[in-house]
């Protein structure tokens, strides 16, 4: 059954994002404008994890990496390693709807923003600029030299990708994700979020997914598709969502990830591994409300 409109939005942008959102779904918008624009808002927030202005890689540039899905058709739209133009959510969207293509990366995804019209700005800020220049005054090298072990990885800087999942009075289901990834990653590093049923995997018959967390290793499990295929054969959306996760756990890593997981009538479920210190959530908005919801 498809279920009455919601907003899903993870971490702590929850309730602002779903408030930017959730108007608009009442007011009959499709899912897929109430994705960007949640997204948007929190890409613009200047949140040092999300969007411009956060996380340098290692040669101080910030870059980003979003994708947007939409339920009735499978179709999607990413990009990776987007430089040099903010809203990275949109742009994903564009090559969802206006070419054949799926992901486009680098230099050549903002080539591509601006043939759509987006604005080329430089993505620093001054927290950026400082993180970087403290970081690159201590002499420090980026650690993803290192090999990812299997095991902990304690060196891993901190990460936080925004993740929305909607459906919309039409019932149609949409899922977007954007992050800038990891702190002073290697120039080019792609994370989970753009990688399809990786950073965020949406099916119209079931629901959706979105991950966060240490994108090097998550992407390996596709942790989305798995939950969502895990609903699809009728596991609940929190068993699911714990099934993804204890897949990676399994395997020996020990890392810091989460997803959360919406099934289409409003279930919903999240599972954390790591971040034992970090308050991971997600916050659901319907008709009756806001709710956040502390990933244990
Ligand atoms: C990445 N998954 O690029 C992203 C970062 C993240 O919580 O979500 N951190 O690896």
């Amino acid at each position: 059954a498809t279920g009455k409109p919601f907003i899903m939005t993870t971490w702590d942008f929850g309730p602002g994002a779903n408030a930017v959102g959730w108007p608009m779904l009442a007011a009959g918008a499709s899912a897929l404008d109430v994705v960007e624009a949640a997204i948007n808002h929190v890409e613009l927030l200047g949140d040092y994890w999300v969007g411009a202005g956060g996380v340098p890689n290692e040669v101080g540039e910030t870059t980003l990496d979003a994708m947007i899905m939409w339920g009735p058709t499978h179709d999607a739209g990413a990009v990776g390693c987007l430089k040099r133009v903010k809203r990275a959510i949109s742009v994903a969207r564009k090559v969802m709807e206006e070419t054949q293509h799926s992901l486009i990366v680098g230099d050549d995804a903002t080539r591509f923003a601006a043939r759509m019209g987006f604005t080329e700005t430089s993505l620093t800020s001054v927290v950026s600029q400082q993180a970087w220049d403290k970081w690159a005054a201590k002499g420090e090298k980026t650690n993803a030299f290192a090999p990812e072990p299997i095991g902990k990885n304690p060196k891993l800087a901190g990460h936080d990708t925004v993740g929305s999942i909607a459906l919309d009075a039409a019932g149609h289901l949409c899922v977007g994700c954007s992050t800038n990834g990891r702190e002073f990653k290697i120039p080019g590093r792609v994370g989970d979020s753009p990688i399809i049923g990786a950073g965020a995997y949406c099916d119209q018959a079931v629901g959706a997914a979105v991950a966060t967390g240490n994108g090097d290793v998550m992407m390996r499990f596709l942790p989305t598709y798995h939950a969502v295929e895990l609903m699809r054969g009728g596991m609940e959306p929190q068993a699911a969502a714990e099934a993804a996760i204890r897949r990676i756990e399994e395997a020996g890593y020990e890392i810091d990830g989460g997803i959360a997981v919406m099934r289409r009538d409003g279930a919903h479920g999240g599972a954390k591994t790591g971040w034992k210190d970090e308050p991971f959530s997600y916050s659901v908005q319907t008709a009756a409300g806001n709710v956040k919801v502390p990933v244990a």
